[in-house]
């Protein structure tokens, strides 16, 4: 039977977030339109992936995002989209993104939201027609409505995300988010411009055959990731690695898998950044049945105190993870 709230497969994404907001009396409408923007940005950077080759839009623009590495041109695009479908929006005060240093002032200071997003992660693929992706994470401001926000509005921590989502522009492009019940995903309908729900209530498998991660880094990894990932070729597990974050992810959320990035000598802390990446997705796996952790901790319970800060990640169905705490802290 289905679940009171619950909508039928094909509803389109605004009349899905409309009725949603209708079940719970407290909405205002504000979040519903907040996601909406997130929404048509996404349509708007989808269809810059898809004629990318044909405009020459992709390529190095010579110039160095804040983490040093050489920013693609659709990266700046993307986050050119989002910050304005953001700011038209009304509903963002604040932004932090990949792309930039310092937090992004939108001018609406009425507005409740603010937004950490990397608005096209695995930049490495954009060039060369890999599945790429955006993710975002939605908090309700700390500091007063109508004063400018500052880094604390961002760094409240893992469970205060409102809402968190990923849009992935792969073999069809398909925005999964939750706002902290289910997750669901609504794949893009190019021929009516519109998202239709595609998993309703999406739940990992307990445990999958598949695990992802860059094996050209192995020998960096302490021994006993290395041995967990021996213990995965022992099982015959299968290697599943984009090096798209979003996909990897995806793939491993629907079939059952684990995605580690664990830290190396070029990247101690991990490679992957906390407020934009790992907590969107941590907050995304717990609410449909995976865990996220960096070894350590749940990566929701991870203390931020920098807006570009790292992590490791390891993340994917309970099973597979346990087996890796298990080898991490033996004996626990
Ligand atoms: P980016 O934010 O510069 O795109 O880097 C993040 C990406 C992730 O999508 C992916 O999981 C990881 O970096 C791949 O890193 P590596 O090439 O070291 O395996
Ligand atoms: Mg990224």
């Amino acid at each position: 039977t289905l679940h009171p709230l619950a909508q039928p497969v094909g509803t389109t994404l605004d009349r899905y977030i409309m009725q949603r907001q209708s079940a719970f009396a407290y909405a205002t409408g504000e979040l519903s339109q907040l996601l909406r923007d997130v929404a048509l940005a996404g349509k708007i950077i989808n269809r810059e992936v898809n004629r990318a080759g044909l405009i020459d839009l992709t390529g190095g623009m010579g110039s160095e995002n804040v983490q040093g590495e050489s920013q693609q041109k659709l990266d700046v695009i993307a986050n050119i989209r989002f910050k304005r479908a953001l700011t038209n929006g009304g509903e963002v005060c604040a932004i932090i993104s990949e792309e930039e240093e310092d937090i992004i002032l939108t001018g609406n200071n009425q507005g409740k939201y603010v937004v950490a997003m990397d608005p096209l992660d695995g930049s490495s693929n954009i060039d060369v027609n890999v599945s790429i992706g955006t993710i975002f994470s939605i908090y309700r401001r700390v500091t007063p409505i109508g004063s400018q926000p500052t880094i604390d509005d961002f760094l409240q921590g893992g469970h205060e995300q409102v809402a968190a989502g990923y849009i992935l522009y792969g073999s069809s492009t398909i925005m999964v988010y939750t706002t902290g019940h289910s997750v669901n995903a609504f794949t893009y309908d190019y021929s009516i411009g519109e998202y239709l729900l595609s998993h309703a209530d999406l739940r990992t498998p307990a445990t999958g055959t598949i695990y992802s991660c860059n094996e050209g880094n192995r020998n960096q990894y302490d021994i006993r990731v290395q041995e967990y990932l021996t213990h995965c070729q022992q099982q015959h597990y299968t290697a599943r690695y984009i090096g798209s974050l979003v996909a990897d992810f995806h793939r491993n959320l629907l079939k059952g898998g684990i995605y580690l990035y664990p830290p190396t000598t070029k990247n101690p802390q991990g490679k992957l950044r906390l407020l934009y990446e790992a907590y969107p997705l941590a907050f995304i796996a717990e609410r449909a049945g995976c865990r996220a952790t960096d070894g350590q901790q749940s990566v929701l319970d991870i203390e931020p105190h920098d807006l570009h800060q790292r992590t490791p990640l390891y993340i994917g169905a309970p099973a597979m993870v346990q087996s890796l705490m298990d080898h991490l802290q033996p004996g626990l």
